[in-house]
């Protein structure tokens, strides 16, 4: 009796394990986290919910020695949410702004990548700061056709690999770096010591600065990287005995500042130019006096360059109490694409991502406020903007008086 009694609670156990296995898995991954501080909620529209959520996310470093450029990444992103939302909630959604910050680390960008590409509600990302962490984390956007508009990252194979889902708005370090080059020799360099952090962008922008250097006969008189960001008494002690006339270094403000200190302290005056990762207010902060005459060319220039940012910046100072740093107007225009094509593919219901992803490649003419942006087959704009520009002050509030000693509007190499 009672082993017939355990025989059926024996199948009814086993009846109900295999109900379960049959069940079906759910469809909603979870909402990803932000590794930020909460989003602001935007503040553009009543947040109309009837058709649903969409979420637009940002992706630079909030944390970490290049947050300033990070957060203005961030904070563009926000304003423009805030300010270009009201078609998206016209339409019937509810609009968020979820922060990701990515430390300017290549992993945590793309453990932050696999976090957001399972909340269904983002449909698109403004980011990143950093080529070394944009490549492998649009790896994984792309298997979901999560579209991302990089306000910054300037290295070729961003776009080379041509993804439909990947796009810039910015210039690129194959015409960033030999523009340096020729602007080394315009500012009567003879010969150069070529030194950079051993990313993927300053490596990769040191070496296109190399190649047209020798190209324009210049006398390439070392290339050297290094991740020393304290004591450069090592690497200096080669370059005071080679006396050249510039000093490129391939890099960013928190390297370059600290570098460029130590050369003048060592006594070395030879001229210094670096790419568009020195142009943050903190390399005037880092840097004090000695950064004064240095030289860097840039794809992102202050927002006062642009005379349609004149409101932009009024706004961003009213809002967040301080002054945008580059790259901001960038990420506002970045986010505004974004948006603009969201509103065109959302009409009737919620779009796919890679109806988002189509609708932002097919961007033509899109008047934003540092520039006016079509992308080409690849992704890249068609024309982007090169600046030249000469640190005139100490004073980190006067960055963005920098002079601009000249500027270029170049056509990117192409692939497709
Ligand atoms: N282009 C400025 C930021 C550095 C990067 O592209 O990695």
């Amino acid at each position: 009796m009672n082993r017939r009694i355990w025989l059926v609670v024996l199948m009814v156990a086993i009846l109900a394990l295999a109900i379960a296995a049959c069940a079906p898995a759910p469809t909603a991954a979870p909402a990803a986290q932000p590794t930020s501080a909460p989003a602001a909620q935007p503040t553009a529209a009543p947040a109309a919910s009837g058709k649903g959520t969409i979420k637009i996310a940002s992706m630079s470093p909030l944390s970490g020695d290049q947050a300033s450029l990070g957060e203005g990444i961030k904070l563009g992103t926000q304003l423009a949410i805030k300010q270009l939302g009201k078609p998206i909630t016209d339409l019937g959604y509810k609009l968020e702004f979820v922060p990701f910050d990515d430390q300017a680390k290549p992993d945590v960008g793309v453990a932050n990548a696999k976090n957001l590409v399972t909340d269904p509600d983002i449909l698109g990302l403004v980011g990143t700061l950093n080529s070394g962490v944009a490549i492998p984390s649009s790896e994984v956007f792309k298997d979901t056709s999560l579209v991302m508009v990089s306000p910054a990252n300037t290295n070729p194979a961003v776009t080379d690999r041509l993804y439909p889902a990947v796009n810039r708005i910015c210039g690129r370090d194959d015409v960033q770096g030999p523009a340096g080059a020729n602007f080394a020799k315009e500012l009567g360099a003879k010969s150069v010591y070529i030194l950079h952090d051993k990313t993927t962008y300053g490596q990769g922008v040191a070496e296109f600065f190399q190649a047209e250097s020798k190209k324009l006969g210049l006398n390439v008189l070392g290339f050297e990287g290094t991740e020393e960001k304290a004591n450069f008494d090592p690497i200096l002690t080669p370059i005071k005995a080679a006396n050249p006339d510039l000093v490129y270094f391939g890099g960013l403000y928190p390297q370059a500042a600290p570098l460029l200190k130590q050369m003048r302290d060592k006594g070395i005056k030879a001229l210094f130019l670096g790419p568009d990762g020195f142009d943050s207010s903190d390399f005037a902060k880092l840097a004090g006096d000695a950064g004064v005459g240095a030289y860097y060319t840039s794809v992102a220039a202050p927002a006062a360059a642009f005379p349609d940012a004149a409101q932009f910046i009024k706004d961003f100072k009213a809002e967040y109490g301080k002054e945008p740093q580059p790259f901001a107007a960038q990420a506002y225009d970045s986010a505004g694409i974004i948006l603009k094509a969201i509103a065109s593919v959302a009409k009737d219901a919620k779009p796919t991502r890679a109806a988002v992803a189509a609708a932002v490649r097919a961007t033509q003419n899109y008047k934003g406020i540092a520039g006016t942006y079509s992308f080409n087959a690849q992704g890249d704009v068609t024309t982007a903007k090169y600046f030249f520009i000469k640190v005139a002050s100490a004073d980190p509030a006067k960055w963005g008086d920098n002079p601009i000693a000249k500027t270029l509007d170049v056509a990117p190499p192409t692939k497709k």
